[in-house]
Parts: structure tokens; C-alpha cells; sequence
């Protein structure tokens, strides 16, 4: 419940109340300690299969943001009609009533027009009562521009999974009976998902299991590996395709689930074509396609030219790879798939789970355990012939033209292009975005190449910004509606999964709200619908007034009502014991709260086996699922799939385009003006891009392996720095062909020659005091988005960031 107490007293004693942090996607159950009405400490949730009651080092900043002195705390208004990166939004305070009857205006005014196409809501981090404002919302307004910013996260990496299992999410690994851990571009110790999970159980891990870690950096995972491979970024397919080689030529394979040579005689030789008719195949489809076409070529020998690595460093860890079958797990992260080609790369090495029979399996990679949450009711019946018409048109990011086929889960034009909504505003194609609504993104910071959402921004005639703190998406904006801290101040809930469960954690207030904020997902949107019902359209309101209350069946009457019912709404089937179907199980809501998570079921192992979600129903090496979608966007266009191919910048044709195969990378920049790759990475201390504003990010900075306190360093490997003549602490520039920046040098051999790693995360020019080195004006440190040109894997939708762009470095 929301505490009301007044000041505490020294000795007052305090209490625990559960919450979520979403400093990641992680999505971790906590709980918040509460004196009097403040929020003074955080710890794992003990209740939680998923997150074991553990916490990471950065759940705890979460009390600097929510007591950040830089947070906008009642709605303000824009009195500088020009906008520009130099031009002073000069905003002044008002009341949430005058805030939100000018956005009900605009949405009317576009109504009236027969033109609400032109809304536009922009979502960066959300809960999952993301639908009430994200999706019901919208359509329900009339228009098709719901612009989630997926696509700037991680999508890639959901690519290889979705073509080879038919499964588009984020895997969790069964490191606890894995006796071979094999990373591709992802650091769990520090960013990469449940870090609370896998950091409490890795010492075991690291006891029991071999650890090999491939990436051009010494990540804080590749520190306490047995291996470290650095190849050379946007070569990931090739080391994979080579373990696939040896695992092959070596008979390693998983007899269980791809089967064998009828004969019981090895035909994987290198180079050598096989007959399909010899081998008897299980529960995969097209191993010896995938050979003949591919895998045959793919020596140790070949990759070594390809990665920069040792060739015994290659047959080492795919032989060791392959003995621990199938408790071998390949875990691939982002760093191989966001790049140019990265869709192919995240099916080469997603196929090695495969091909060891990990997939589905004890001590391999698992998908999603069942959980029964129920969606918000349907938006049909609320939506008007104009909302029926608005929503018809093109999405602004562009989704599904023959450039950005967008496969998600094998439909064509399904997956987000986020990034590419700016370049969509900014040329009126398919037409001109008039309203625009951001909650919880900063595009203007988070994209790469922001400078051109500074420009749409510019351009659209009224942006909201939904925000904690004024960040670079605020400068643009005409209104910023100050919004609740997710951890201590709203109600939602997120599910998410780790060690063989899932669980669904919750949200509540459990603080006194020191400012004037509203929940963007729930409170907001309720409140716009009463200013829309006052001038005459009623039909959103009535649509969240049928989101009853389960336990009573009353309906909400105000904004907080309105958040708590639809909460209890969702989560019902988790709560209610005559709606039980599978978990933990309450004997009511107030329990349900009180714990705050509900936990799954065990994890059925190999239950997926011949059930997967592909055209085969199979593992497929031949992803007759990937044929499929891309045939079905090459039909729409009037064109072939290798047409479609060559577009999007891909190197395969004919039926290379539907097995994991090796791409050299696309990288932006001719290596004799830049000479560096550019390798950009995560921080254990990033709460996404939301630490910025937080002494204890600066504080701890050194954290990250290479990284300075209160510095923002580019790590230059010792060789190359000494040909530059710089050292470490000398001021340089970074420059790529699509922008520049400053930061410090710092020489450091955790870094492959020949590329320079610099942490996302600093260079705000707004965001707050501790952010920026002068608010509105000069940053502190520099953004590595001013460097990556905005870019796109294709297939999935999804920006690239990494092997995209060269760069050349000077002192100054
Ligand atoms: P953030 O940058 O986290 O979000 O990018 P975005 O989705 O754009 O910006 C958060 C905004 O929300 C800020 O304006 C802040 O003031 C506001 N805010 C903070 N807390 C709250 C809150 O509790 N409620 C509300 N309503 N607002 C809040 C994130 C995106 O960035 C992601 S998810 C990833 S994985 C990418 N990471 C990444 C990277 O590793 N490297 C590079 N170069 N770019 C990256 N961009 C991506
Ligand atoms: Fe979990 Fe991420 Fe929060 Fe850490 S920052 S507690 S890993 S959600």
C-alpha cells in the first residue's frame, strides 16, 4: 500500500514491500525496505525461482533515480516555439489539467481532420500494461503508429532462435547442468539478462562447466572463462560454421535428436558432398543439406583466416564443445547479430544447440515456461469508422517495403524498424507525423545516428515526452508529463525467465510520490480519455471502464482505480484460486501482492522435441520457415528472393538464403581513412540508458574491465597507440564517416588490435546535473551513437551497432 507516514524518525524501523526493477531486461523481482515514506534500501526478492533472491550492483542506483533532485516534477509546457539543439526550450510549469486537455485538443483536432494516421507513440521501456496505452490506445485514437523500440534492443538475437526452433524471445540457459558454456557476443556477469541469476550461480558454473567467451574484448564474463577468443568482429559465423565442421567430421553430433548415418559410418569429410538418402534424420531437418552446402567448406583452417584466431584455439573448443554434448550450450548474445548481415550469424551459432542436441534439453537452452496472465479486454468494438480507416495505413517506420522485409516470427513486415521511423518523419513517407507521444525512450540519445531524430522531432508540431528526467527527447518536446518511478511508484507487472522457471513479478507504489507524477501506462492514459470524453469522444474511456475490478466487479472511476483493476484484471488467473491453472498458487490478490511474484512450473525438458513452432516442426538447419516468409515477401513485391537479398545488402543466393551460412561483415567506412573497427558495448552500471544522471554510475565506473571512474575512455590495444603516439589519459577524437566525438584514451590489452571499445552510455548533453557537463549545452564524455551510422539487419528489423562503422582516432 502507498505509505503516508510523515518524516521518519531516527529509529524508526521500516518495512519490505515487494516491487520489480527494470534496470534491464532482466525484469527482477525485489523488494524495496520503506522508513516512514522513503525508500532507503533494495534486495532480491527471496519469493523468486528466477532471480534467487540475488541482486546485481546496479538495482541499487534505482534509489538515485528515484530521489534524482534533476526530476521534472509537475508537467511543463514549452514557450519556445523554435526548436534545435541550441535553442533553450524555455519550459515553464503547469497543471496536469491544462497538460492534458492541450494533447486531448491535438487528438481531436486530428479526428475532426479525418487524418489521426498522424498520431504517433513512441515506447522505450515498458511493463506489460504497455497494451492500455501502447496498443489499445492508439487504435482506439485511429492510428497505425505504435513504434516500440524493440529494434533498438536486441531482435537480431531473437532471428536465429525463431528460423531454426520457432521460437522469437530471449532464451534462458540451463548453465546448472551445462558442462559446456559457449558465449557469443553477450556478457551475463554484466548486461546480458538475469545477471542476479547466472552471477549467483556462475561460480559453480565456472567449477563444473567450461567457459569459452568470443568477443574482441575482455568482457567481465571473458575475465573468468577458460577461454577467450577475440576474433575479429562481424566473424562470429565463421567460428560457428567451423564448430559445426569439426563437431560433423568428428562424429560429435547428437545421435538422440539429429540422428545418424544409416550405415552407422561417418560421411562428413571434409569437402566431400554426402548423399541425403544415407542418413536417417530425427528431430532436425536438413543437417545434410546444411553440410553439402555449406559446413563442408567451413574448415578450422578457414575460419582462423577469417577471425584472426588460432587455428588449435578453434579445435580445441569445438572438440570440447562437442564431447560435452548435449550439455553444451552455444549462448548468443547480441554482439553477433546486430550488425548488417547479423540475422545469418545469429543462425549459425543458435544452430550449434542444435546440432548437439541441447535445444529443449537438460543443460542446454530453454524457452519460455507457461504462465496464464490474461490479455486487456478487446479495443474492436471501440474503434469508429475513422479509427477503422486511420489505422489502414502504412506504418511510419516503413515495415515490410522490399528493403526492410521485417520477418518477425515469419511474417513479412512484422518486426519494429524504430530507428527508421525518424527517416519516415523526416521525408513524409509514407506522410507527415503531426502528434507524437514518447513514454520512457530517448531516441535523440539511444539511436544511432540521432542527430536525424533531433531533426523529425524538430519537425513534428507537437511531441509529449512521458518522463522522469529532461532528457535529449525532452529538448524537442512541446510537453513533458513528469511520470512515476517504475520500481517504488506504479502498478504493473513483467514476466520474465531463468533457471528452468518464469515468473510473472509485480509493481506497486510503495512510496510517497515527492512530485507530481502519473503512471505513463495506466494513470495517464485514463486521464486523456476523460479530457477526450469532455470534448465529445467517449469511446476510449468506455473502453478502460470495462476493465473491471475481477474481485468485485466494479467499475474504475479514476486513474488509480483504473490501474489497480486492470492490474488485478491481467493477473487474475495467478491470484484467484478458481481460476488456478498451473504455478504458485495465492489464495487471493491481497497474498498475491504481498509476495509480489508468482512462479511457474518446472521447465519440461525436451517437450518441444518434433513440436516446434517451424513449417517442419523440426530443428531446422534448412529453414524451410525462413524459405517460406521470404518467398512470401518476394511474392508481394513482384520480385525473387534473391532480388530481396542483394537490396538488404545480404551476400547470399538461392538456397544459402535459408541455411546459417558465413557473410563478411558490412561495415561502414574504407579502412585506410579509419582504420579501427569500433566495438561498442554495455556497462554493468547501465540501467539501459537510464543511469546517467546517478553519482554512483561515475563512481564505480571502473567496474567495467578497462574503464576509468568518472572518465568516459576509449580502450586502444597498447600496439595500436604506440603507432598513434598516444597515452593513456590523453584527450582524442573519434571519428566515423557519419560523426565524431571526444573521450579519453586509455591503453589497455583487453582489446583486439586493430579495433577500439568504448562503453555505451555517456555523452548526455541533457538528462540532469551529473550528466551532462553543462545542462542543455556540453556533454560529458561522448555518445558512441554520434558514431554508428543508422544501419539495419533487414530481416529482422534491427539497428546495428556492432562491426557497422570504422573509425580513425587523433590526440587533441
Ligand atoms: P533510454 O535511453 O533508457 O530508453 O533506449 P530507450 O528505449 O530510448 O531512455 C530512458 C528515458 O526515459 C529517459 O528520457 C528518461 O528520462 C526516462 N525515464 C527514466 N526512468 C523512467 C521511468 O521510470 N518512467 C518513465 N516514464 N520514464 C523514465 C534504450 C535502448 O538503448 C536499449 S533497451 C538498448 S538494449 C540499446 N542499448 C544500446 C547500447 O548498448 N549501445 C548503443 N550505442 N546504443 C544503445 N541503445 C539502446
Ligand atoms: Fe535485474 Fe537488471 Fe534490475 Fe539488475 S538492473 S536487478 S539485472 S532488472
Amino acid at each position: 500500500a502507498l505509505a503516508t507516514a510523515g518524516e521518519a524518525s531516527p529509529d524508526e524501523k521500516g518495512t519490505w514491500h515487494a516491487g520489480t526493477c527494470q534496470g534491464c531486461t532482466s525484469w527482477c523481482a525485489k523488494q524495496v525496505y520503506v522508513v516512514g515514506d522513503r525508500a532507503v534500501k533494495i534486495r532480491g526478492n527471496p519469493h523468486s525461482k528466477v532471480c534467487v533472491g540475488a541482486s546485481c550492483v546496479r538495482a541499487h542506483m534505482a534509489l538515485q533515480q528515484v530521489y534524482d533532485p534533476d526530476r521534472i516534477k509537475t508537467p511543463m509546457k514549452r514557450t519556445n516555439p523554435k526548436k534545435g539543439r541550441h535553442e533553450d526550450p524555455r519550459f515553464v510549469p503547469i497543471s496536469w489539467d491544462e497538460a492534458l486537455g492541450t494533447l486531448a485538443d491535438k487528438i481531436m483536432e486530428l479526428r475532426d481532420n479525418n487524418e489521426t494516421h498522424k498520431y504517433m507513440l513512441m515506447r522505450g521501456r515498458y511493463t506489460y500494461m504497455r497494451d492500455i496505452l501502447y496498443d489499445r490506445m492508439t487504435k482506439i485514437i485511429g492510428s497505425p503508429n505504435n513504434i516500440s523500440h524493440s529494434a533498438i534492443c536486441a531482435e537480431a538475437e531473437k532471428f536465429g532462435p525463431y528460423y531454426t526452433e520457432g521460437y522469437w524471445s530471449y532464451r534462458q540457459y540451463d548453465v546448472k547442468h551445462a558442462r559446456y558454456v559457449l558465449i557469443w557476443g553477450a556478457d551475463p556477469l554484466a548486461a546480458n539478462r538475469q545477471v542476479p541469476f547466472y552471477t549467483s550461480v556462475w561460480g559453480d558454473v565456472v567449477g563444473r562447466a567450461q567457459v569459452a567467451v568470443v568477443e574482441p574484448r575482455l568482457s567481465a564474463t571473458a575475465a573468468k572463462a577458460d577461454e577467450w577468443l577475440p576474433a575479429k568482429p562481424g566473424q562470429d559465423s565463421a567460428l560457428a560454421l567451423a564448430i559445426a565442421h569439426v563437431i560433423l567430421t568428428h562424429g560429435l553430433w547428437s545421435k538422440e535428436f539429429v540422428g545418424d548415418f544409416k550405415d552407422g559410418t561417418n560421411r562428413f569429410i571434409p569437402g566431400q558432398t554426402v548423399d541425403e538418402t544415407t542418413f536417417d534424420e530425427k528431430y532436425t531437418h536438413g543437417v545434410v543439406s546444411w553440410w553439402n552446402l555449406e559446413v563442408k567448406e567451413r574448415t578450422p583452417e578457414w575460419a582462423a583466416s577469417k577471425t584472426g584466431l588460432p587455428v588449435e584455439q578453434i579445435k580445441r573448443v569445438a572438440a570440447d564443445f562437442g564431447k560435452a554434448a548435449p550439455r553444451a550450450i552455444s549462448w548468443v548474445g547480441g554482439g553477433p547479430c546486430m550488425q548488417v548481415r547479423g540475422g545469418y550469424s545469429s543462425m549459425a551459432c543458435h544452430a550449434l544447440n542444435g546440432l548437439v542436441g541441447s535445444c529443449d534439453n537438460e543443460g542446454g537452452t530453454l524457452a519460455s515456461n507457461k504462465e496464464y496472465t490474461t490479455k486487456f479486454p478487446k479495443p474492436d468494438a471501440f474503434m469508429d469508422e475513422i479509427a477503422k480507416k486511420g489505422k489502414k495505413h502504412e506504418k511510419i517506420d516503413q515495415r515490410g517495403r522490399l528493403e526492410f522485409p521485417a520477418l518477425k516470427e515469419g511474417k513479412p513486415g512484422s518486426a519494429v524498424l524504430t530507428n527508421n521511423a525518424a527517416d519516415g518523419i523526416l521525408n513524409e513517407d509514407p506522410y507527415e507525423i503531426k502528434v507524437a507521444l514518447g513514454y520512457m525512450n530517448n531516441f535523440t540519445f539511444s539511436c544511432t545516428q540521432p542527430e536525424r531524430w533531433e531533426r523529425a522531432l524538430a519537425k513534428i508540431p507537437f511531441v509529449v515526452h512521458l518522463t522522469t528526467n529532461a532528457s535529449e527527447f525532452s529538448w524537442f518536446s512541446d510537453l513533458l508529463l513528469p511520470n512515476t518511478h517504475h520500481l517504488f511508484e506504479k502498478y504493473g507487472y513483467v514476466k520474465s525467465i531463468a533457471n528452468g522457471y518464469r515468473h510473472v513479478t509485480l509493481m506497486q507504489p510503495v512510496i510517497k510520490r515527492i512530485g507530481d507524477y502519473k503512471a505513463d501506462e495506466t494513470e495517464v492514459p485514463w486521464l486523456l480519455a476523460e479530457k477526450l470524453a469532455e470534448r465529445g469522444f467517449s469511446n476510449l474511456l468506455n473502453h478502460y471502464k470495462t476493465y473491471k475490478d475481477p474481485e468485485t466487479g466494479k467499475e474504475p472511476e479514476n486513474a488509480m482505480e483504473f490501474s489497480l483493476f486492470a492490474l488485478k484484471y491481467a493477473t487474475q488467473s495467478l491470484w484467484d484460486p478458481a481460476k488456478y491453472k498451473g504455478g504458485d498458487k495465492f489464495n487471493g490478490w491481497e497474498a498475491f501482492l504481498s509476495t509480489g511474484v508468482w512462479n511457474s512450473d518446472p521447465y519440461p525438458y525436451r517437450k518441444r522435441w518434433g513440436k516446434m513452432k517451424t513449417a517442419t516442426g523440426k530443428f531446422e538447419f534448412f529453414s524451410a520457415t525462413l524459405k517460406k516468409a521470404l518467398e512470401k515477401h518476394a511474392t508481394n513485391h513482384n520480385t525473387t528472393v534473391d532480388a530481396v537479398l542483394e537490396v538488404c545488402r545480404y551476400e547470399a543466393r538461392g538456397d544459402h538464403a535459408f541455411i546459417p551460412h558465413h557473410e563478411d561483415p558490412y561495415t561502414a567506412g574504407d579502412e585506410a581513412a579509419y582504420p579501427f573497427v569500433f566495438v561498442d558495448h554495455k556497462s554493468r552500471l547501465n540501467r539501459e540508458g537510464r543511469s546517467a544522471n546517478c553519482t554512483w554510475y561515475y563512481d564505480f565506473k571502473d567496474l567495467d574491465p578497462g574503464d576509468e571512474a568518472w572518465d568516459d575512455v576509449a580502450k586502444l590495444n597498447p600496439v595500436d597507440a604506440k603507432k598513434l603516439g598516444i597515452q593513456s589519459g590523453d584527450a582524442i577524437r573519434i571519428t566515423s564517416p557519419t560523426g565524431k566525438i571526444e573521450c579519453t584514451a586509455k591503453l589497455w590489452e583487453g582489446i583486439r588490435p586493430g579495433t577500439v571499445a568504448k562503453c555505451y552510455g555517456q555523452g548526455h548533453w541533457a538528462y540532469g546535473r551529473v550528466a551532462s557537463k553543462s545542462f542543455g549545452k556540453t556533454p560529458r564524455g561522448g555518445n558512441n551513437n554520434d558514431l554508428i551510422p543508422a544501419e539495419y539487419d533487414r530481416l529482422s528489423g534491427s539497428t546495428v551497432r556492432h562491426a557497422g562503422t570504422r573509425v580513425k582516432i587523433e590526440r587533441i
